[in-house]
């Protein structure tokens, strides 16, 4: 998309009314239904979600639901094989001219990190290589929220999590599924989050109006499985881009460009302190080597990204 057709150059650019319906059964704070709001303003309602089990399937309970267009609830691993199957039949119809190009819905997958990451991943590989025309949401709260934040492969080093309990809570890495997305080729990756929403709007609208396989990250607080208090959701979704612990970028055409670099880099413990999922590195005593360990994978990440090194 040229700069002329980006529509989005000012928050007071941003819509000011939200087309999905309040009174949701989510927690309140949800970071998760923070971002769906902002998204769903930008794709409008000829959208059909193809909602993968998980927290955001508690929207829509039967006769209820907070979308003005269509869902569809899909078994965890199974969103994107759902996403074909509404894609083909909406071709289908409109080949048949069964149906004419206003009838036609843009095909969103809707799902949590856990199915993204793990269950649903050979699902959406197959997706991406078939050249699927599709937009993929994941909203990463980092952990498998709906069933009482079990860990998942996209789970921070170091978060307690109801199954990581120990000393050092979660022993593994966080999956970089941008990358894992991106080596696929596809029309276009991003990071969004919603405490940056002029930020998220723009890639919504550069996403809607490509062709193919189109994927959205967006790191979610999770009031709920994070251990804070809801009205934190914002100042936390900041302090994550400010700390550079959740990096905003895009991938076009083969390149990752950066889209909100945090030059004056906040210290990651400013993020950490505020969620009880990290209270053990704080108390009953400061754990400065594993705090220093986790500072260090941050810069180690800003030190590799070529837009920050000085011109040759
Ligand atoms: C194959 C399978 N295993 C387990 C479950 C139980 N289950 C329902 S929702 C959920 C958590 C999903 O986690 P995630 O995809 O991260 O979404 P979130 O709950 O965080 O919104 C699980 C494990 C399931 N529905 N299907
Ligand atoms: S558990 Fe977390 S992600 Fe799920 S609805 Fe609650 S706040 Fe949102």
């Amino acid at each position: 998309m040229s700069e002329a057709e980006v529509r989005f150059h000012r928050m007071k650019d941003l819509p000011s009314t939200h087309l999905l319906g309040g009174g949701t059964a989510m927690c309140s704070g949800c970071g998760g239904l923070e971002a769906l709001h902002e998204i769903y303003d930008i794709l409008g309602e000829k959208t059909v979600f193809v909602n993968a089990a998980g927290c955001m399937t508690l929207l829509s309970i039967y006769p209820f639901t907070p979308f003005r267009g269509s869902w569809l609830y899909t078994a965890m691993a199974s969103a994107p094989a759902g996403a074909q199957g509404i894609r083909d039949a909406l071709d289908i119809l409109k080949h048949k001219n069964q149906i004419t190009e206003d009838d036609n819905l843009d095909v969103v997958v809707l799902t949590g990190d856990g199915a993204a990451n793990g269950m649903g991943l050979s699902a959406t590989s197959g997706a991406m290589e078939r050249d699927l025309d599709f937009l993929y949401i994941c909203y990463d709260n980092e952990g498998y929220g709906n069933t009482g934040q079990q860990y998942s492969a996209a789970t921070p080093h170091a978060a307690k999590t109801s199954t990581s309990k120990g000393p050092r809570g979660f022993t593994g890495y966080k999956k970089d599924l941008f990358s894992i997305w991106a080596a696929h080729k596809p029309a276009y990756v991003a990071t969004v989050i919603g405490a940056e929403p002029l930020d998220l709007a723009r890639k919504i609208e550069t996403a809607k109006h490509m062709k193919g396989p189109r994927m959205i990250i967006a790191l979610s607080p999770c009031p709920t499985g994070w251990d804070y208090d809801p009205k934190l959701t914002v100042e936390i979704g900041k302090l994550a881009v400010k700390t550079g612990i959740w990096p905003l970028k895009e991938y076009i055409d083969g390149d990752v460009k950066h889209t909100k670099i945090p030059r004056q880099r906040v210290a990651v413990e400013e993020y950490l302190k505020l969620q009880g999922r990290f209270r053990h590195l704080f108390e009953p005593e400061r754990n400065d080597e594993l705090l220093a360990e986790l500072q260090a994978k941050v810069d180690d990440y800003w030190e590799g990204v070529s837009e920050l090194a000085p011109p040759p």
